[in-house]
This record gives structure tokens, C-alpha cells and sequence, in this order.
């Protein structure tokens, strides 16, 4: 298939970041007012980005870099990981990851590193499916698209559902990226496609349930109570997908859904923003809220070289 067009590219890339902005001040709140929400929106002040944004650079810049190959190197992606975590360990990591990268830093191989926390299971955090939406960007299919999210996801996330969540995250992406705005977008159906790439009865139980909560109109503090709002994968890229598929052609409402949700505000908004803005791309946002991105130069460099014609090697 041919690239995906540079404003959804750019959508993608910038709605990842504008949600990860806008959420993080309310990170770790169990309850957010839609006024404190509007007078942050409303604020002038930079969106500095956090470890979600910070680390789904590194892998934008890894697949561009690849792109006419359609893949990743994991052995090249741990050390990139950990040489950004290295660079700037202030963007609010979370406490299984540090751990991971500092071993990789110092040249243990990615597959021991990620099996060296919790108890040798690994982390079953959101923090492999709050970067992977760049992949969608050089993924050939659905399948494929969910398979780039399992194998960046493995270098620091050893537990399946850490990688589960990279897959449906992923997979979510290529979907909203592939989707046409013009249409409606049927959530039942995009729900059935990413059962067939996330094979996980508890998976399918939460997709269940975001199509009920769809269905209810559900609003965003009832959501996160029926699907969770934390810093684990299954409890929090749920919350995600329901904010994008229940506000899907309102790229702004669908971020705002994820933030009012509460718990992990930057992560989930980042997710829910990413597929939004892969739908809905890039001039669905107001200006003025792009215009405060702190990476917003570093992602359009991405865009263009994500859909730019090809580089001469
Ligand atoms: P992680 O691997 O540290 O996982 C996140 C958390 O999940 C851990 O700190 C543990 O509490 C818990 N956890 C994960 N796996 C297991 C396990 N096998 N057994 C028991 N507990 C487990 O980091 P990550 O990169 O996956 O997490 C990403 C999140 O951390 C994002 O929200 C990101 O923004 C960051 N973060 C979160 C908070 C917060 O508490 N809301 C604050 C700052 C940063
Ligand atoms: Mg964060
Ligand atoms: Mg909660
Ligand atoms: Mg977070």
C-alpha cells in the first residue's frame, strides 16, 4: 500500500504528543474537571512532552530511517531507547523501565534486560503501547502492523500484556490511518479486526466491553471505571481506543474524553490522540494547541520523511 498521506502522518505523530501535553498535569488524578481541563487548553504556556512522546521520537525516527525495509532492528531500537531515557531521565519514566534501559545501556542483551524486572515476568506497563503508533506509519497490513508493535514492545516489555497492548495499539493505528474520514467509521467492525491481531481472551473481553460502553454513550469517568485508567497495558489502551472510536471524528473531543477519564491522563490521551489524529489528521487540531508542542518541529521532520519521496541510497 502507498504511504499514508502527510497530513495523517502528521496527525498521527503531533496527536500522540498534544495528548501526552495536555494530560500530564493530571496524571495520576483519579478525577480531572472539564475546568481545569479547558483552562489548560486555553493556557499559552509550551506542552512539554513526557516519557511517552520522548520515546515514540526514537521510534518515528527508527522506522523512517527503515522505511523502504518496512521494519524494525531491535538490536539497534533497545540502545536507542536507552540512550534517550540516558539523555533526559526527568520525562517522568515510569519505575520498571529505568531499570531495564540502564542494563541495556550497559550492554545486556535486550532479551535478559526485559526479563530482569518484577520478579523475572517483566512489565505489563503501557509504556511499549504509549510509543508504537509510529509503526503504523511503514506497516504493509493490519497483521503486519500489529507484529512491528509486538517485536518494539519485546526489548523492554517481556510480559505479554505489555505486548499485547503495543499490538492493539498499533494495530488501532494502522486502522484509523487506513480509515477514510469522509466515512463513517464502524467501531464494531474496527473492533473485530483487532481481535483477529490481538489473541487474548482478556483482550476480547475489554473489546466487548468498549462496545457496550459505545453503544451507552458511556461518558468518560463511567468508561474508566468499566475499563480501568492505569499505568498497565489491559488497564489503560482499552480507555484509549474506546476515547478514539466514541469521539472519532473530533480529534480534539477524543483527547479530551481520554484526559477527563483520569489515572494515567498523559499516556492514555497520548494513545487516544494518536488515532485521532491518524484519522481525522493533522489540521483537526487548533492551531493554537499545536503551536505549543514542544517536539512539534522534531515531528514534522518525521511526517516529511515518513512521506516524502524515497532517499537515494
Ligand atoms: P513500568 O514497566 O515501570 O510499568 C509501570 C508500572 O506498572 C510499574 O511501575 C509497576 O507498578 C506496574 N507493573 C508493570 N509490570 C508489572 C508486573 N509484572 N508486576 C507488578 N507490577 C507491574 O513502566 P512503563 O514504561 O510500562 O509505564 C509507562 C507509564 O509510566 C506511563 O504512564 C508513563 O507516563 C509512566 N509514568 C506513570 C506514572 C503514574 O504512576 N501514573 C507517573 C509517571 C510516569
Ligand atoms: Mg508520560
Ligand atoms: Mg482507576
Ligand atoms: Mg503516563
Amino acid at each position: 500500500p502507498a504511504a499514508p498521506s502527510h497530513d495523517k502522518a502528521l496527525g498521527l505523530l503531533l496527536g500522540g504528543a498534544l495528548g501526552d501535553g495536555l494530560g500530564a498535569p493530571f496524571e495520576g488524578r483519579e478525577v480531572v474537571e472539564e475546568t481545569q481541563l479547558a483552562a489548560w487548553e486555553a493556557a499559552a504556556t509550551p506542552l512539554v512532552h513526557t516519557d511517552d512522546t520522548a520515546l515514540a521520537l526514537v521510534l518515528a525516527a527508527h522506522v523512517a530511517e527503515r522505511r523502504d525495509e518496512h521494519g524494525l532492528d531491535r538490536d539497534a531500537l533497545a540502545p536507542e531507547f536507552a540512550v534517550a531515557w540516558r539523555a533526559e531521565p526527568w520525562r517522568g519514566y515510569g519505575s520498571g523501565t529505568p531499570h531495564v534501559f540502564g542494563l541495556i545501556g550497559a550492554g545486556v542483551p535486550w532479551r535478559s534486560a526485559a526479563r530482569a524486572t518484577f520478579g523475572g515476568q517483566g512489565s505489563y506497563g503501557n509504556g511499549a503501547a504509549m510509543r508504537v503508533a509510529p509503526v503504523a506509519l511503514v506497516a504493509t497490513s493490519l497483521h503486519h502492523a500489529a507484529e512491528l508493535g509486538r517485536q518494539s514492545a519485546e526489548v523492554t516489555h517481556a510480559h505479554e500484556h505489555g505486548q499485547n497492548g503495543a499490538a492493539c495499539q498499533a494495530a488501532a493505528a494502522y486502522l484509523a490511518l487506513r480509515s477514510d474520514r469522509r466515512h463513517r467509521l464502524d467501531a464494531v467492525r474496527f473492533l473485530q479486526d483487532l481481535t483477529r491481531v490481538v489473541r487474548s481472551r482478556l483482550w476480547h473481553e475489554k473489546f466487548d466491553r468498549i462496545a457496550e460502553l459505545i453503544r451507552h454513550e458511556a461518558g468518560p469517568a463511567h468508561a474508566a471505571r468499566a475499563l480501568g485508567n492505569d499505568v498497565s497495558a489491559l488497564g489503560s489502551v482499552p480507555l484509549a481506543l474506546l476515547a478514539f472510536l466514541t469521539r472519532c471524528d473530533d480529534a480534539s473531543m477524543a483527547i479530551r474524553y481520554a484526559v477527563l477519564g483520569g489515572g494515567d491522563t498523559d499516556t492514555i490521551a497520548s494513545m487516544a490522540g494518536a488515532l485521532a489524529g491518524a484519522r481525522n489528521g493533522a489540521r483537526a487540531f487548533p492551531e493554537a494547541w499545536t503551536a505549543r508542542l514542544e517536539a512539534a518541529e522534531p515531528l514534522g521532520r518525521l511526517a516529511d520523511q515518513v512521506t516524502g519521496p524515497l532517499a537515494a541510497r
